[in-house]
C-alpha cells in the first residue's frame, strides 16, 4: 500500500511506487480525497496522472484507488495488504511519519516500511512544485509532462 495525497504526482513519489512494485508482487496506490481541504486537481485526475505516468511492467501490478473518510487501516484490511510503504525525504518526514506508522500498527498490526527517498528528489514535494510553477519558475523534471502541462493551464486559469 502505497497511500497519499499526490496533488499531483511527482517523480519522488513515482520512484517510491516503482521501488515498491520491486519489493511486491502487488502494489496498491491510495489517493485520498480529503474533503476539509481544496485540492488543486481532483482525485479522478491525480488517479490518471499516476497511472499514465507508470511503465507498463511496473502499472500491470499497480492498482491506483481513490479513498476517502475512511482510515488507512481500514482500506488495507478491504484490499488486504500488509504492508504500508512510505518514502523518507529526511528527519521531517520520519518525525511526521513515525506517529502513524505505531497508530496504524497499533490500530491493526499492519507494518510500515520506510524506503529512504531517492536524493536527486529531496527537495520535491507536490507542495513546492505547485509553488514555484505558481510564480513561473520551471518544474521541468519535477513532475510527469502531463502534470506539466495540467499545472500550467490551471495556473493560467488563476
Ligand atoms: N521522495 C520520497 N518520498 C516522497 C517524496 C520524495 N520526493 N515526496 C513525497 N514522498 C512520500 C511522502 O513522504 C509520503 O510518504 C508519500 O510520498 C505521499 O506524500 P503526499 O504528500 O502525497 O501525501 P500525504 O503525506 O498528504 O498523505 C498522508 C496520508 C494520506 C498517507 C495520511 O494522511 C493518511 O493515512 N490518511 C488517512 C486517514 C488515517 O488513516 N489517519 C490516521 C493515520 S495514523
Amino acid at each position: 500500500m502505497c497511500p497519499g495525497s499526490y496533488d499531483p504526482v511527482t517523480v519522488g513519489h513515482l520512484d517510491v511506487i516503482e521501488r515498491a512494485a520491486a519489493l511486491y508482487d502487488e502494489v496498491v496506490v491510495a489517493v485520498l480525497h480529503n474533503p476539509a481541504k481544496q485540492g488543486t486537481f481532483t482525485v479522478d485526475e491525480r488517479i490518471a496522472f499516476i497511472e499514465n505516468a507508470l511503465a507498463p511492467e511496473v502499472r500491470e501490478r499497480v492498482r491506483v484507488e481513490p479513498f476517502a473518510g475512511r482510515l488507512l487501516v481500514d482500506v488495507c484490511r478491504d484490499v488486504e495488504a500488509d504492508v504500508i510503504v512510505k518514502g523518507l525525504r529526511g528527519g521531517t518526514d520520519f518525525a511526521y511519519e513515525l506517529p502513524m506508522a505505531l497508530m496504524n500498527r497499533h490500530l491493526t498490526g499492519v507494518e510500515t516500511v520506510f524506503l529512504p527517498g531517492a536524493p536527486e528528489f529531496e527537495h520535491v514535494s507536490s507542495s513546492l512544485v505547485k509553488e514555484v510553477a505558481k510564480f513561473g519558475g520551471d518544474v521541468t523534471g519535477l513532475v510527469p509532462d502531463d502534470v506539466l502541462r495540467a499545472l500550467t493551464e490551471k495556473l493560467a486559469e488563476g
